[in-house]
């Protein structure tokens, strides 16, 4: 049997931060992901970077690419009625947000575990959950046929929205609240060079459309789509015609077409698992709760949870505190939900909802509003930027 201090759930964002900020710390890891390392890497995710997530990157040692790399960003658009109007996040909220992929900074995460030498096991199947609630947890797995075991102080369920940590805890232990939206974004990504320096939010009678990028030469682009929407009936035509669409005809006529290199859909959901501790099981990220990517919250959420269960965990073990232990649950929900609830609003006030006049119009009226008061744009910006840890 392996021995560890805390059993890590997960080798995506969250997982990675938390293994990476405890070793830094002297604290004993074991991540347990069930894909290979290049599966994970193949997933095409999030692309922005709130400061405080910047900073934690910086804090766990893995931003030096991301210094040279990241591109800062010190507003962002908002396109509707044929009109590109800019929000100055910089001015508006004191700081920017930085475009980086989600699958650089799981690298420089797998790259700087990889040389700190702690242990990660890939490709484990059927991981499971043992002794949670008691005081000696254990975590058991199957790879290359044999199983496998490892004891533990703590667990870290940092394996996403359909991972086995949540699924562990006793239904009756858990408050799960969830919203469905009636659409999906199809995203593309594809080696041309942005139609903006900045991200473009679109709302359009014909749908929701968002310009993003990874790189001066690489894009990433999304319009939203009906929840049966297949990618067969999407070729890159039909895509690049649909974006433009939707689009100010500024931003419009700067679309460079290419061929795409990634095509997906993925629906949008917000949902929040309550709490976020479960005796000596703590949940993290995505494995805790999910937002719809228009306020581009998913990512950073992981990165508050970790900087919350690090210091915890940190403090446990160094001074043998328990008050960020018992307080993670709260602590964590607290920001959660404000980001639930930006998220939320983002996704109303800029996706088409049909059948909805009512909606139609509070929708106008919210875009209006913004557009005539620096107090709403200055909320939005201080909740684009992210709110304080
Ligand atoms: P992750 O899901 O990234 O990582 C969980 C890890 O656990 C995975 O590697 C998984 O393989 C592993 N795992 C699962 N079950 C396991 C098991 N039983 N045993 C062992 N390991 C297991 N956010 C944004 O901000 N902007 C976006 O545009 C955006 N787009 C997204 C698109 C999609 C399709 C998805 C699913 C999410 C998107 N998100 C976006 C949100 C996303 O970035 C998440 O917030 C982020 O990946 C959260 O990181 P983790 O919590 O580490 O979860
Ligand atoms: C992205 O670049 O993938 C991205 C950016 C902003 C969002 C969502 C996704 O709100």
């Amino acid at each position: 049997m392996l021995r560890t201090q805390v059993a890590i759930i997960g080798s995506g964002p969250a997982g990675l931060l938390l293994g990476q900020l405890l070793h830094r710390a002297g604290v004993d890891t074991l991540i347990v992901e069930h894909r290979s390392r290049d599966h994970v890497l193949s997933r095409i995710r999030a692309g922005v970077l709130e400061p405080g997530t910047v900073a934690l990157l910086a804090e766990a040692g893995v931003d030096a690419r991301l210094r040279r790399e990241g591109l800062v960003h010190d507003g962002v658009a908002i396109a509707f009625e044929g009109t590109r109007h800019r929000i100055d996040l910089r001015a508006l909220a004191g700081a920017g947000v930085t475009v980086y992929g989600q699958t650089e900074v799981t690298r420089d995460l797998m790259d700087a575990r990889l040389a700190s030498g702690a242990p990660t096991v890939y490709e484990a199947e059927d991981v499971a959950l043992h002794g949670f609630d008691g005081a000696s947890p254990r975590l058991t797995w199957r790879r290359d046929g044999a199983t496998a075991e490892v004891a533990c102080d703590f667990i870290a369920g940092c394996d996403g929205s359909h991972g086995v940590s949540r699924a562990s805890v006793d239904p009756a232990a858990l408050a799960t609240y969830e919203k469905i939206y009636p659409f999906g974004w199809l995203g593309v990504l594809a080696d041309v060079p942005p139609a903006s320096h900045e991200l473009v939010y679109a709302a359009h009678d014909r749908g929701f459309a968002l310009c993003s990028m990874r790189s001066p030469t690489r894009s990433r682009y999304y319009v939203q789509c009906p929840l049966d929407a297949r990618l067969e009936d999407w070729p890159d035509a039909r895509f690049w015609d649909e974006l433009r669409a939707r689009l100010d005809p500024a931003s419009a006529a700067a679309v460079v077409t290419g061929p795409s290199i990634e095509k997906s859909i993925a629906p949008l959901r917000s949902f929040v698992a309550e709490p976020m501790r479960f005796g000596r099981l703590f949940l993290a990220g995505d494995a805790a709760h999910l937002v719809p990517p228009t306020g581009a919250k998913g990512l950073n959420l992981a990165a508050s949870d970790v900087h919350y269960l690090a210091e915890a965990l940190i403090d446990h073990y160094r001074a043998g505190a328990s008050a960020g232990l018992e307080a993670y649950s709260a602590r964590a929900l607290a920001r959660v939900w404000k980001a639930v609830r930006f998220s939320w609003w983002m996704t109303t006030i800029l996706h088409r909802f049909v059948d909805d006049g009512f909606g139609q119009r509070l929708q106008r009226a919210e875009l209006a509003y913004l557009m005539g008061s620096e107090a709403a744009r200055a909320a939005l910006a201080e909740n684009y930027v992210g709110l304080p840890f």
